[in-house]
């Protein structure tokens, strides 16, 4: 199945519009976690357990997993295991950002889909489109391009004019017109700019699904988001949120505690978007 058409079945069977991010930190685990043999997996997993019936999809980064080495790694792929068969219908996104030559880029998309067998990758474009059609040929997948980040100096690059446009506008509009072509195409605008991302918006259409890091411990403007960034379904956003939500507890009561925030989010995302 399409990474697109899994995202939209699953929006509309339970109504939601928030990822919950799987970012995991050996410091910030609960004790009892921390101690465990494999810390990051019984932790996704409680987590999962508590928010599955809450999310769009999940979001792994990878740095979190490859900072351990191994043992890192193999709990990424038996985090990514665990969704794909106990929650089969929840699409997995692997936030690697990864960008090279062509040839180089192959081996990622090997490690992504084949090894880990997710359902999305998140991609830099400062390659160009020969390099990245590495990626763009897994037709069935979400290929996610980075186009406005969420870090204060994101304008440094992405603001630069570019033949009279402005960097991030000039990518936004190279998606739309050239990479697409097999229509597996998102875009990473992040919700500490909602004026950019209305820009995008605009210039996309309605059909692009953004991908919006920022809620939350970034402080992203959850309103101002939701005014940019839906089309006219009231639908096109994948909103994530990962540390509010998995470290919103931090004793033994953790999942629950990420439940009731996810609960809340959810909750308000659909509110103010006005879809009960
Ligand atoms: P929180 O700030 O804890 O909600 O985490 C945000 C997650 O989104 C992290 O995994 C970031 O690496 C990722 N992210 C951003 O924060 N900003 C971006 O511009 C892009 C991403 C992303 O691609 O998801």
């Amino acid at each position: 199945m399409k990474f697109i058409d899994k995202l939209n079945s699953r929006v509309e069977h339970n109504g939601s519009l928030l990822c919950v991010g799987l970012d995991p930190d050996l410091i910030r685990l609960p004790v009892h976690v921390r101690e465990s043999e494999a810390p990051y997996f019984m932790f996704n997993k409680a987590i999962i357990d508590a928010t599955a019936e809450l999310v769009c999809a999940y979001k792994p980064n990878s740095a979190f997993y490859e900072a351990r080495g191994a043992a890192g790694i193999e709990e990424l792929q038996l985090t990514c295991a665990y969704i794909q068969e106990k929650y089969p219908s929840i699409p997995i996104i692997l936030d690697f950002k990864r960008g090279d030559i062509g040839n180089t880029n192959k081996q990622y998309a090997r490690f992504a889909f084949e090894y880990l067998g997710v359902d999305a990758v998140t991609i830099q474009p400062w390659c160009g489109a020969e390099a990245v059609k590495a990626f763009l040929d897994y037709k069935d997948k979400g290929i996610i391009v980075l186009d406005r980040t969420s870090n204060p100096g994101a304008g440094e690059l992405q603001d630069l004019s570019v033949g009279g446009q402005q960097l991030y506008l000039k990518v936004a509009e190279n998606v739309r017109d050239n990479w697409n072509k097999n229509g597996n195409c998102l875009l990473v605008v992040a919700a500490t700019y909602p004026k950019e991302m209305a820009k995008v918006r605009t210039l996309v259409g309605p059909d692009m699904v953004f991908l919006v890091p920022g809620i939350g411990t970034q402080g992203g403007d959850l309103a101002a988001v939701l005014a940019a960034g839906l089309n006219k379904k009231k639908t096109g956003l994948i909103i994530n949120v990962t540390r509010e939500i998995i470290f919103a507890g931090t004793g033994k009561n953790f999942a629950a505690a990420a439940r009731d925030k996810a609960l809340s989010l959810s909750a308000e995302i659909n509110k103010q978007r006005g879809v009960t």
